[in-house]
């Protein structure tokens, strides 16, 4: 029997409604060809020519040496945990999206929690030491908003303990340092190329790594740890791209140097109508020669005529729909919470910046007069 399933029309996002992100989506017609081609070869997945080419194209836009696709970020940061045979503890940031500490979690591995800086909110080098005992074995820092962590310090410290980096860079696509792509220090980088992010697959992620064997091992892990037919040496997970993600990553790819431009004016756009407002203070930019303008956190100090919560609930009231990135933070989850690091106290920067932050939209298709809007709302008018 051939019981058709009828297309139901889904509501798209209406006008009115300004959500904190957006994705950026090549125009339908020139996907037509990827799908095309996907259901003349029939090669749907498990590391077809699609997934080469996007591997090989993503190398050589971000500036890497290698780096394997996953289905999404978290079960990158999973397999990469796995990939460098991570056990006992790591220090990592509360202040991040939860998917940072679960990939612990996933692996057995206890979180330690230490505080961020104030001006990027990214892990304090300052004081890992600290919090570092006999059982760690790595670091867990993040690249908060895209902004680059202290990957000097970092490395002198882990190099002194003999600690691997593990950066969750999933805020991080094509953010460059004045020594090139953030992605190639530490061990591994991560990255997430989920809807919401500034480059997307639909569902996506990445591992950048620094060398060959590595890479196999990274490919091996995504695959079952099958090697060939007969060959299994690790016992792996599912974490591959689909043929249908990975051809959208070719085309996004085509498109993301327009999209990064814009998110760069709008960051701009902000930054100067929202300079003279009492109470709000924009997040500086960190030491990145090219940044991503990922997110656009302020700030909502106690100057500011309102509460942070009471500015996010008039955001709403007129469809603006921000976030507060990162409230709560990680370490204030219920499977968190009971770990001596998630202290507050131990996290006072992380905790007051929690309490405070409100990231405002930030996506290619906002319109300049979007952006007035949501100013002059912030602005009190
Ligand atoms: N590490 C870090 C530091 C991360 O930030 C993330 C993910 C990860 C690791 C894990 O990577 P993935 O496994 O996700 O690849 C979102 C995203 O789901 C998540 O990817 C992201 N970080 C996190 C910061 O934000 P939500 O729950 O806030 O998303 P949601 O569904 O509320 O979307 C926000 C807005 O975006 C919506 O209000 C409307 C718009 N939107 C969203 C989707 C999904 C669209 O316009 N279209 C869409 O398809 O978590």
């Amino acid at each position: 029997m051939n019981a058709a399933i009828p297309l139901r029309a889904i509501q798209p996002q209406t006008e009115e409604r300004i959500y904190v992100t957006q994705p950026h989506l090549a125009p339908l017609e020139e996907f037509l060809p990827y799908l095309q081609q996907i259901w003349d070869s029939k090669i749907l997945t498990n590391g077809g020519p699609f997934h080469h080419q996007l591997e090989a194209a993503l190398c050589e836009y971000l500036g890497v040496r290698h780096l394997a696709l996953f289905s999404n970020g978290t079960l990158a940061l999973v397999t990469a945990l796995q990939a460098l045979r991570i056990t006992g503890e790591v220090i990592t940031t509360p202040y991040s999206f939860v998917a940072t500490a679960h990939s612990l979690l996933w692996n057995g591995i206890k979180p330690v929690f230490v505080d961020v800086e104030p001006h990027t909110l990214n892990l304090d080098p300052a004081k890992i030491e600290a919090a570092i005992t006999p059982q760690t074995t790595a670091i867990m820092p993040v690249h908060c908003y895209g902004n680059p962590c202290e990957v000097e310090a970092i490395q002198k410290i882990a190099d002194n303990y003999n600690l691997k980096i593990i950066y969750d860079a999933a805020h991080a696509f094509g953010v460059q340092t004045a020594t090139g792509s953030v992605l190639e220090h530490g061990d591994l980088s991560v990255l997430s190329f989920h809807a919401t992010k500034v480059f997307n697959t639909f569902e996506g992620g990445a591992i950048i790594c620094q060398d060959a064997k590595t890479k196999q091992r990274i490919d091996h892990l995504k695959n079952f740890g099958h090697v060939d037919e007969v060959t299994v040496v690790a016992p792996g997970i599912n974490g591959k791209m689909s043929e249908i993600n990975a051809a959208f990553g070719l085309l996004q790819l085509q498109h993301i140097d327009e999209a990064l431009a814009r998110r760069k004016a709008i960051d701009a756009t902000y930054r100067a109508l929202l300079s003279d407002v009492p109470g709000i203070r924009c997040l500086p930019l960190g030491n990145q020669t090219a940044a991503n303008h990922a997110y656009f956190p302020i700030l909502v100090e106690p100057e500011y005529s309102m509460s942070r919560d009471a500015l996010f609930q008039k955001l709403r009231d007129h469809e603006i729909w921000a976030r507060r990135y990162f409230y709560p933070l990680i370490s204030e989850f219920p499977m968190y919470r009971g770990l001596p690091s998630a202290n507050r106290s131990n996290l006072p920067v992380a905790a007051d910046a929690s309490s405070k932050v409100l990231c405002l939209p930030i996506y290619p298709a906002l319109s300049d007069s979007n952006i007035e809007r949501i100013v002059s709302i912030v602005k009190g008018r």
